[in-house]
């Protein structure tokens, strides 16, 4: 054999594997049970049972009402519209609500809750999604529910269920409820729970940027897509500002401070509050301006909040939720809620925030 045709021999093969590898790769993204294989794989599939017990609830009561946190995110207003829909749609005889206190404007163009007086019913099945514990959450009439499943993704506060569904390594809770959605064919998951559960998703999980994104959550966020709903407006309600908004924000990048060794904070007055005319809770949703400065991967957030003084704190690398439990808050490593009960609270947790920072930069010398 000469040199050329050995050549040509080894070209032939090389492009054999390949295209075998491609086939293969065709096949095995072909069928929704390989997903599930995905799923098991990277998250243990200990969680099957757990599922098929919510189910089984889901399908045992004739009633459902889906509960949150109180002050909803986008993740708590998506995921029990999101689940209420799926519900909706798959059972068309059972009666399915979503209930709270309200949305916060920014999320008003999400969708809504259902208005209806929970205490007059009776016997039904409660799903609290999203809320580590029964006190952070808002659940009119919960006493008169049969059962009650606790569905959630935060650092396990409180286990109030009679099923605690928890999977901390979930960036959101919304990701769950689609992950439990298509472990079952009799699920449907339309265009409009899609875009409920998409907006959740890309929220809490900042666009797909935070700690907890992993392949299958794009892989689930892929399935939300599919459907046919409007990514670009979703995006426009999301990141357009009012004017005041906007120069508020000009005012928390001009006014930011840093502790010694890098910790950035600011801390919104009454004052400041009334200044811009906005509320807190538009406030409180700049907390991630001040996610880009170098050598800052903790910052925070304190905003004066009738006599309390309500504390966001984020981080990247370093788990700040002992900070934010010794502070009479919780939530996750890198994004938890706290509150002060007073002023002088905020140099001392700052103290400590910068204390957590210096240590990791001891240890991480490569971050400045
Ligand atoms: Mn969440």
């Amino acid at each position: 054999m000469t040199i050329k045709d050995e050549i040509k021999n080894v070209t032939k093969k090389v492009s054999k594997i390949a295209t075998e590898k491609v086939k293969d790769g065709i096949t095995q993204l072909k069928t929704s049970e390989t997903y599930r294989d995905m799923d098991a794989k990277l998250h243990n599939d200990k969680y099957r049972n757990i599922k098929v017990d919510i189910y089984t609830e889901i399908k045992a009561h004739d009633t459902i009402v889906i509960y949150r946190h109180r002050r909803p995110d986008g993740d708590a207003i998506g995921t029990t519209l999101g689940l209420r829909d799926i519900l909706r749609q798959s059972f068309p005889d059972k009666k399915i609500y979503s209930v709270g206190d309200g949305i916060p404007e920014y999320l008003q163009f999400v969708g809504e809750e259902d208005q209806i007086d929970v205490k007059s019913l009776k016997g039904f099945l409660a799903i609290v999604v999203d809320t580590a514990n029964l006190d952070r959450a808002v659940v009119p009439g919960i006493e008169n529910a049969h059962k009650i499943i606790k569905i959630d993704h935060h650092i396990p506060v409180e286990q109030f269920g009679d099923i605690n569904y928890v999977r901390e390594n979930y960036a959101s809770c919304s990701l769950m409820i689609m992950d439990f959605a298509r472990s079952f064919s009799d699920l449907v998951v339309n265009a409009v729970a899609s875009r409920y559960l998409y907006i959740a998703t890309i929220t809490d999980t900042g666009r797909f940027k935070y700690a907890g994104v992993d392949s299958y959550a794009f892989v689930l966020a892929s399935e939300m897509v599919k459907k046919d709903f409007d990514i670009e407006k979703i995006y426009a309600s999301l990141d357009s500002k009012s004017r005041e908004l906007y120069m508020f924000k000009g005012y928390i990048i001009k006014n930011t401070k840093f502790s010694e060794n890098g910790v950035a904070y600011m801390h919104i007055t009454k004052k400041i509050i009334k200044k811009f005319n906005i509320s807190v809770t538009d406030a409180s949703g700049f907390i991630n301006i001040m996610d880009s400065v170098a050598g800052s991967p903790i910052w925070i957030l304190f905003i004066d909040n009738n006599d309390e003084i309500r504390v966001r704190l984020r981080s990247r690398m370093i788990a700040i939720d002992s900070l934010a439990n010794a502070y009479n808050g919780g939530g996750h490593a890198n994004a938890c809620g706290a509150t002060l009960y007073d002023k002088k609270d905020i140099a001392k947790l700052v103290g400590d925030a910068d204390k957590l920072l210096a240590s990791y930069k001891e240890k991480n010398p490569e971050l400045k």
